[in-house]
């Protein structure tokens, strides 16, 4: 029997996290859509936006900074554009919010934007661009954080760990997806390692004096740094500028201002962009799939692995008999839904 670990369904994954944002003082609309994205990342086996991330949204909560009850306030400023202002509240019911309104859209227009505005934001971005998917739509999504990662180059941090995400439908039941950060790993990441008191790779981070490091508080402190050297950096620069300032909203420098030293979630925009491939696609979406089909069924018949592949692996597996959960962070969980 492994006692460092707990044995979950989904259902009570889905449970515990509602329980703890419930009691924490989320409105049940909020609570429902935070504890469905955090269930879906725990089933997937992403930890590092998976049930850890209860700890930094009660804390969020805790620090005054996150509205647990605002609802989301969106208009229509074209027939392509639909913006959501989330009232700084979590950014997740907005999305809940503005997907119908961009799925419609998209469907008359080719193509459609989805602005999520003013924000705190925690979660991974490929439950929202599989959810677009799902009506037959190619996604992309974008968000900065806070200003955490040093451009390629520098010392000091500008950008959030950023990241990128993107989705093409497929026949059968998984879209094709990746999603990133546009640093070498999400903060998430180096926090697990920080928790665990496990070291870094090389070349995730280096430590306050600009120094190389292997240890995970001493890079947190100090910055981490971009993934592809140069064409990350680049990449971080548009979501900054896309999911920032185009859409009248903050960059990971303006966020971490706000912060000011509470540690709470970051608090920006997220840039959402769908496209329609029976419109885009001159009269030939059949044809057009089947050549998408040949390209991705070309990485795979060389042993090449797709983005998502493990994910969608570990959701079947949690599907069938349930998931583990370390016990140090199940009782941490516990401990904040005060049971
Ligand atoms: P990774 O470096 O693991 O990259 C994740 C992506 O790459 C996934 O699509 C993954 O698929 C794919 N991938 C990994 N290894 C391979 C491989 N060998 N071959 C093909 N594809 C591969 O994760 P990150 O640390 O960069 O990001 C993790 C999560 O953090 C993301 O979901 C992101 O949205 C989230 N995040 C959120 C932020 C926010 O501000 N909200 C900020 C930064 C990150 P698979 O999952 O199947 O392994
Ligand atoms: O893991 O880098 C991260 C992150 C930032 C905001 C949410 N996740």
């Amino acid at each position: 029997m492994n006692t460092d670990k707990i044995h979950l369904s989904i259902e009570q994954v889905y449970a515990l996290s509602l329980d703890v944002l419930s009691r924490n003082g989320f409105s049940p609309e909020h609570a429902s859509a935070i504890a469905r994205t955090i269930t879906a990342a725990q089933r997937d086996d992403c930890q590092s936006h998976g049930m850890y991330r209860l700890i930094g949204c009660v804390r969020t909560l805790q620090s005054g900074l996150v509205s647990p009850s605002a609802l989301p306030v969106i208009t229509h400023p074209t027939a392509a554009v639909v913006q959501v202002d989330a009232q700084r509240a979590y950014s997740l019911l907005a999305f809940q919010e503005g997907l119908p309104h961009l799925v419609e859209k998209t469907r008359r227009n080719g193509v459609a934007v989805l602005a999520i505005n003013n924000c705190f934001h925690f979660s991974a971005l490929w439950p929202e661009v599989e959810a677009i998917a799902q009506h037959g739509l190619a996604a992309v999504a974008m968000t900065p954080s806070h200003s955490w990662v040093a451009p390629a180059g520098g010392t000091r941090p500008v950008f959030g760990t950023n990241p990128l995400a993107f989705a093409w439908p497929r026949p059968g039941p998984y879209p094709y997806v990746f999603d990133f950060a546009t640093s070498m790993v999400a903060r998430g990441e180096i926090e697990l390692h920080r928790r665990t008191g496990r070291p870094i790779p090389q070349g995730w981070a280096i430590d306050a004096e600009g120094r190389p490091t292997t240890d995970a508080a001493a890079g947190m402190a100090g910055a981490m740094l971009t993934f592809g050297s140069y064409k990350g950096s680049a990449l971080s620069t548009m979501i900054e500028l896309l999911a920032g300032p185009l859409i009248g909203d903050w960059t990971s420098m303006q966020s971490q201002a706000f912060d000011a030293g509470k540690g709470g979630a970051p608090l920006h925009g997220e840039l959402l962009i769908a496209l329609d491939p029976d419109i885009l696609g001159r009269g030939m979406a059949p044809a057009n799939a089947q050549a998408a089909e040949a390209m991705l069924d070309a990485i795979n018949g060389q042993g090449a692995r797709l983005p998502s592949e493990r994910r969608f692996k570990a959701r079947a597996k949690s599907e069938e008999e349930g998931l583990w959960v370390g016990r140090a962070l199940h009782d941490e969980i516990l401990s904040l839904a005060g049971t």
